[in-house]
């Protein structure tokens, strides 16, 4: 590629999308950002052409022609050691590792696009850069917001110096890696989200539209990544550019009714700002709008905050990790056990849904406060409002105070995986047993299950290239695709596909797929168990004047 880049293809490798359908975030900022600056950019997920990977990436690098390519790693795994359907297992846990088949992601480019220029980056990415690149065979990367990075790329490339002075770059330099300091970040104001990727429509439809409030995080929990991706310092964005953010996505997408806040924490660094933008909220009406989410820290959190997150509709991921103060205080949490039962009695008494996160066996953590644990779960159990979810063992990633922990014991006891070049392959630290003895134990004892299946199944995977296609309204490939599933994952996927085509003016598609539906649920003698899904067609089709 001898002129300069015009075209750029981002490509979002989170196969776990195929299980949550997590809207690709980061990537729509930065193709935001490209296109403010007259950028061609795509996001295309290879996971979801319907076909196998290779033939989906293919197919993307046939119809984009990129000049650059860059590679959003989100997820390097699940975190979670004990999942059912994982792919990567080993002496005591199982998971969901994703680098594997990013390495082959990166393998096809370099097979199909010769020479077009690789640049990474995403959370997962900045956990272990140098490591990352290493494995993937690639050149460059960007640690943190990308956004500035990769537009100085774009204008720097192919100068090597100007590409070793971006702040933020990982350029290969032999066997090695430089790794620039990122500058000071701030919410280029002319960049603001006010889109979303339609393509992933689907995504932000279903999951919550992601929407961020600040980014950074002040706390050293000793497990956690997150300091690390966004920085140790709180940087915010304008309340009413947030307010502004809301209000658009208001009137531009009718059906999106969950607004995620994509915060580290979201009460953090106090309760004085946030409660301002929950009232700000409260002030138009967007509560009654949207029913919002975030993840909080146990504290701060009291009574008027409680009242005002019962008033603007919020459900609350609560960080609480255990319920044992020495586990607690052993791993830099800065709440405590008294902190947890305030704010789950808040949540109660203003009736706030809340799940609350736990880690079972972090440093510390012994039978007896494994037991403690388990008591206190049981004076506040899962109800209506309140469920809990859970993992064993802290997962080590390279650059937390775990990791530290770990290099520095000089025994191997309580791990499980391998100390592999930056911590890259799952590696838990767990005790007083291994991850699948501890979830053994923990069910035993609790007289309710947290129980997650993280399935990856094939209709579902079939459904979601369905609305993938459907997303970019490609409606004859999307009525062929749904004309040769079967009535289960038709039925999943038919009220979502009747109102998109309907509402794009498509009505004698909408009628086509209502009609051959209802028809393939009568001559399979099905309408028992589809009754619901035939009263829903009917009801369209007389929506749409057809019926007899
Ligand atoms: C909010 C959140 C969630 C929400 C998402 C809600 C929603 N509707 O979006 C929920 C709770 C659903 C969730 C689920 C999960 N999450 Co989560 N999540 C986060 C969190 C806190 C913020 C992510 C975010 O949207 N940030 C805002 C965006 C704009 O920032 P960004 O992604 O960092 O993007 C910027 C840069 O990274 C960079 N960048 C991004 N891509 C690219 C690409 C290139 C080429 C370049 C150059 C730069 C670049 O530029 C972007 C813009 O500045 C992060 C932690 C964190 N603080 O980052 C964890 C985090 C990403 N999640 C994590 C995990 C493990 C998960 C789950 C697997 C949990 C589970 N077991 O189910 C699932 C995965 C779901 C999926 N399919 O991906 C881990 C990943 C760790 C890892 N091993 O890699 C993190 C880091 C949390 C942690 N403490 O460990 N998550
Ligand atoms: S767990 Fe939450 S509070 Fe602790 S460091 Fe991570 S983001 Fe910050």
């Amino acid at each position: 590629m001898l002129s300069k880049p015009e075209r750029v293809l981002l490509l979002y490798t989170d196969r776990y999308y195929l299980v949550k359908q997590v809207y690709p975030f980061g990537l729509d900022i930065i193709a935001n950002a490209l296109r403010h600056h007259g950028y061609d950019v795509t996001i295309a997920c290879p996971f979801l052409t319907g076909t196998d990977t290779e033939t989906g990436l293919e197919e993307i690098l046939t119809d984009t022609a990129p000049d650059v390519i860059g590679l959003g790693i989100r997820n390097l795994d699940t975190t979670m050691s004990c999942e059912p359907f994982g792919n990567f297992e080993g002496h005591g846990y199982r998971t969901f590792y994703f680098l594997p088949e990013i390495r082959c992601l990166a393998d096809i480019i370099r097979s199909h696009a010769p020479g077009i220029p690789v640049i990474v980056g995403g959370g997962g990415f900045t956990i272990s850069p140098a490591a990352i690149l290493k494995e993937l065979g690639l050149e460059y990367g960007v640690v943190g917001e990308g956004e500035i990075p990769l537009l100085q790329f774009l204008e720097a490339f192919p100068d090597q110096k100007k590409i070793a002075e971006i702040p933020g770059m990982v350029l290969r330099q032999g066997d090695n890696f430089q790794i620039s300091s990122r500058s000071a970040y701030a919410f280029p104001k002319a960049l603001a989200p006010m889109k979303r990727e339609k393509r992933f429509n689907y995504a932000y439809e279903t999951a919550g539209l992601p929407v961020q409030v600040k980014r950074g995080c002040n706390q050293h929990c000793s497990y956690c990544v997150e300091p690390q991706i966004e920085g140790g310092r709180f940087i915010f964005r304008a309340h009413d550019e947030i307010i502004r953010e809301l209000e658009m996505i208001s009137q531009s997408y009718d059906e999106v009714r969950k607004i995620f806040f994509v915060d580290t924490e979201f009460n953090l660094p106090d309760l004085s700002s946030c409660s301002t933008l929950i009232r700000k909220i409260i002030g138009p009406g967007l509560h009654e709008r949207f029913r919002f989410s975030s993840q909080f820290l146990p504290n701060p959190f009291d009574a008027e905050f409680a009242e005002l997150l019962a008033a603007s509709g919020f459900s609350i991921i609560l960080t609480c990790d255990s319920f044992s103060d020495p586990v607690l205080e052993k791993n830099r949490s800065s709440h405590r056990q008294r902190h947890i039962a305030t704010t789950l009695g808040l949540c109660e008494q203003f009736g706030i849904d809340c799940t609350v996160n736990l880690i079972f066996g972090l440093p510390g953590e012994s039978h007896a406060t494994l037991d403690h644990t388990i008591g206190e779960m049981m004076k506040f159990p899962p109800n209506a409002f309140r469920r809990y979810e859970y993992t064993m063992g802290g997962r080590v990633y390279q650059g937390t105070p775990l990791s530290h922990f770990v290099e520095t014991r000089g025994d191997a006891s309580h791990i499980y995986g391998k100390k592999t070049e930056g911590f890259l392959e799952p590696c838990y630290y767990c005790s007083p047993e291994s991850p699948m003895k501890l979830k053994a134990y923990i069910e035993n004892a609790l007289p309710f299950s947290a129980d997650y299946q993280n399935h990856q199944d094939t209709d579902k995977s079939r459904s979601l290239a369905l609305a993938y296609l459907i997303d970019q309204e490609k409606w004859e490939d999307a009525a062929i695709k749904f004309s040769v599933s079967d009535i289960d994952a038709q039925t999943f996927m038919y009220d979502y596909f009747f109102r998109k085509v309907a509402n794009s003016g498509e009505t004698g598609m909408a009628k086509q797929i209502s009609q051959s539906l209802a028809e393939a649920i009568c001559q399979n003698d099905q309408t028992a168990r589809y009754g619901e899904t035939l009263s829903l067609i009917q009801y369209y089709l007389s929506i749409l004047g057809a019926l007899p």
